[in-house]
């Protein structure tokens, strides 16, 4: 198996791209109209009809979808299919709120494992490797959609969900894992982890990392590479468009290949609904090209995005988005100005800390106020107060030369920061709870 996994449709010319695309979307927007009434009112309410639709360019016409409507119609208001064809139903992590049901028949499940195995394939991935996948298993869709391509790759697979890090370290090292799939947060975990076992990066078998399902920035991949003696590769997806795969990084580590020829992607205004054009920031919207069971068009992810179709030296001809600079509603706005927890990330790994922080907000006084907590690394750890304080003041002026504003900076012991083997929860805004 060479480095694509389905090297024709991987590298297919643009036109080519284009064609299947138009091709599939008239097919799917009556599909969609037929069988699914809440959209075919949202389209009778916009005055679209399926004839309207003719190719990829018209896709601007149709109304968008969004986590509201999701809700609204939980939980079968969206299916387009007879729920016999189903085979399968998986969920967002979500805490709060109801969750978001996908379904999937065969066809889509099938579709989707295809996706996770060109991600696998592009990391270096073949049937020589073993593919230690420690996503959850169960409703989340990373454990079930990296375990699918690896199959799919022939890769032997470990199954191991998340959770239980010594057992992971174990079954790492005895069998000669190759591959990692996980969150970054939790490989940032493994690798401390490891380290703190006694062991070097170089003593285990990984070659690649395929981390995602939240943000991460440039300065945690580095951190990852080293203390796992890896590459780290960025995976993307959400629950409502199938899950992971969606896009993925190849060699190049620049920006995720969408995997166009079945999910439609778009920039857009998240204030006025604009499509805008390519190399623009703003929030992404996906139309599910051939998914049967759950086939949302233009669904507003709230990711903020940037695309590109500049060429790329690894031969994919897929647009590329690069990392979500987080989702709209993960900006934290505090004292009126816009903060993002990556760029806080950024500071902390630039000046030599670790990737375990916590940031908290809250108001007192009719005022906010803005604390993070930061772990000190064992080495840095000290017991004279003047050289800790000296340490939070100097963090405190580079994040206010990052942000804009200053946080109080709280250094606190090592290992004192829950660590995470899912989705790191790194903000509390406990103004939600006066609100
Ligand atoms: O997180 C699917 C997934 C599993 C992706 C494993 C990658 C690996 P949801 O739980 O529905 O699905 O969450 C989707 O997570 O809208 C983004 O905000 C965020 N997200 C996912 N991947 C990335 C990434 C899975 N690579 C939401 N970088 C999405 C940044 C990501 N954010």
């Amino acid at each position: 198996m060479g480095k694509y996994y389905q090297p024709e449709i991987e590298t297919a010319s643009r036109e080519e791209i284009l064609r299947i695309q138009n091709e599939k979307i008239v097919k799917q927007v009556k599909h969609v109209y037929e069988n699914v009434p809440y959209y075919r009112d949202l389209m009778d309410k916009k005055g679209v009809k399926p004839e309207d639709i003719k190719s990829v360019d018209d896709i601007k016409k149709l109304p968008f979808l969004s986590k509201a409507d999701l809700r609204e119609a939980y939980p079968y208001g969206l299916l387009a299919t007879d729920l016999k064809n189903c085979v399968r139903i998986q969920s967002t992590s979500g805490t709060t709120g109801k969750r978001v049901v996908a379904f999937y028949t065969q066809n889509d499940i099938d579709i989707w494992e295809e996706c996770t195995a060109r991600a696998i394939v592009a990391v270096g991935g073949t049937e020589d490797d073993v593919c230690q996948v420690c996503y959850g298993y169960g409703l989340f869709t990373g454990g079930a959609g990296l375990h699918g391509g690896s199959h799919r790759v022939g890769c032997l697979t470990l199954p191991m969900s998340s959770g239980n890090t010594e057992r992971q370290i174990q079954f790492m090292m005895d069998l000669g894992s190759t591959i990692l799939c996980c969150t970054p947060s939790y490989a940032a975990y493994i690798g401390e982890t490891l380290a703190e076992m006694g062991y070097k990066p170089e003593d285990n078998k990984l070659k690649a990392g395929i981390f995602g399902a939240e943000p991460w920035t440039e300065e945690m991949r580095r951190n990852i590479e080293e203390s796992l003696g890896i590459k780290a590769y960025d995976i993307y997806g959400l629950t409502e468009i199938s899950g992971p795969g969606v896009s993925f990084e190849c060699e190049e580590q620049r920006g995720m290949h969408i995997n166009e020829d079945h999910f439609y992607a778009e920039i857009i205004d998240p204030d006025t609904g604009e499509a805008l054009p390519e190399g623009s920031k703003g929030e992404l919207v996906f139309t599910a090209l051939d998914k049967e069971a759950f086939p949302l068009l233009r669904y507003r992810t709230r990711d903020i995005c940037v695309l590109t179709r500049e060429k790329c030296s690894c031969g994919r001809t897929h647009v590329r988005m690069c990392k979500p600079m987080g989702r709209s509603d993960d900006m934290m706005i505090i004292r009126g100005v816009n903060v993002f927890p990556s760029q806080i990330e950024t500071v902390l790994l630039n000046q030599g800390y670790t990737p375990n922080y916590q940031i908290i907000i809250d108001r007192k006084n009719n005022s906010d106020t803005f604390d993070i907590n930061v772990e000190l690394k064992p080495e840095f750890f000290s017991d004279i107060v003047s050289e800790n304080l000296a340490k939070e003041k100097k963090l405190e002026s580079a994040m206010r030369t990052m942000l804009g504003i200053g946080p109080k900076i709280h250094l606190v012991p090592p290992k004192s920061i829950t660590r995470s083997e899912g989705k790191a929860v790194r903000v509390i805004d406990k103004r939600k709870l006066h609100d």
